[in-house]
């Protein structure tokens, strides 16, 4: 049998999908990736910018960076891969997506069940006490606001060196082991944790589908590995499996 058809076919008599989403998802919206073609830490070491000694050295720098990036994701629209997937939790009895992606377009288009593993752009929170602060996302706030209890303001991002919020990793893992079919879409699967939950879900026996530009080290261990654009892709396997279902 064709490897889409096979797809296609499992697709259809699935129960539990669980989503792994990365940079590559939103590329096609306009949102640059970290990796591969253009990617941003071609031209940047990502410790000079993502990590808290960064910040602590020079907030200023940070927070002229996030803004720039904030900016950029406000005036992008989610793409058709969002919306192929906000349509499919619709259809199945559980479905979740685990996104790396700090931009908010899973939830602009509508998929309500979104662990974010590494933060928001659209939060702020204290260094300190970690309370969440309002963000005026238009706001060109350059100088470090305060929080009540004395500590700096830092967007509400999971840099590297630091631990992912526990909620979103614990039901990210629960989601993988206990689905019958993940995907892994628009990641290059480096980045751990988040990297490890398609393997859990090919240990717990899912059937795991890769959509990616490019081939990773994912693409020779899982059942299907399916090379494009995710905006492209998505779309038309959810037409098939909606087709005569
Ligand atoms: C398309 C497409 C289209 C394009 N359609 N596809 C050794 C030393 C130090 C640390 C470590 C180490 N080994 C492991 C670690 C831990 C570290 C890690 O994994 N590092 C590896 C890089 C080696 N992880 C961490 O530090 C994490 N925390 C942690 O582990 O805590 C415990 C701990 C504590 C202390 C010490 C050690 C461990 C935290 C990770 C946080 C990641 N943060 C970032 C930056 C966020 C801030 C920001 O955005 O500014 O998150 S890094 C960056 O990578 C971002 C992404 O979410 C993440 C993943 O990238 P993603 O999404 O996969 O994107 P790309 O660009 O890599 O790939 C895009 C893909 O799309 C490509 O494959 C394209 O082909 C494809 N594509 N267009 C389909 N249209
Ligand atoms: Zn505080």
């Amino acid at each position: 049998m064709e490897i889409l058809e096979q797809v296609v076919q499992v697709c259809r008599h699935a129960q539990h999908v669980g989503v792994l989403s990365g940079a590559g998802i939103s590329a096609e919206s306009g949102v640059a990736t970290f990796r591969g073609e253009n990617g941003i830490w071609n031209k940047i070491n990502p410790l000079e910018l993502a990590s808290m000694q960064a910040f602590m050295r020079n907030p200023e720098r940070i927070l002229e960076w996030y803004n720039h990036r904030r900016e950029i994701i406000l005036s992008v629209q989610p793409n058709a891969a969002h919306f192929t997937l906000a349509a499919m939790e619709n259809h199945y009895p559980r479905f979740a997506v685990s996104t790396q992606n700090i931009d908010g377009l899973h939830q602009r288009a509508g998929s309500r069940c979104v662990q974010e593993l590494h933060g928001s752009i659209l939060r702020n929170r204290c260094t300190d006490c970690g309370e969440m602060a309002e963000v005026d996302p238009v706001a060109e706030v350059t100088t470090p606001p305060r929080c009540h209890c004395g500590g700096l303001i830092r967007p509400d991002i999971v840099w590297f060196g630091e631990m992912l919020p526990e909620a979103a990793l614990t039901e990210s893992v629960q989601v993988a082991r206990q689905a019958d079919v993940y995907f892994s879409i628009g990641t290059s699967a480096v980045v751990y944790p988040a990297a490890q939950l398609p393997y859990e879900a090919l240990e717990r026996g899912a059937y795991v589908i890769e959509i990616n530009l490019e081939p990773t080290d994912l693409s020779n261990v899982v059942h299907a590995s399916l090379r494009g654009k995710a905006g492209e892709i998505l779309p038309r396997l959810w037409q098939k499996v909606l087709m005569d279902s």
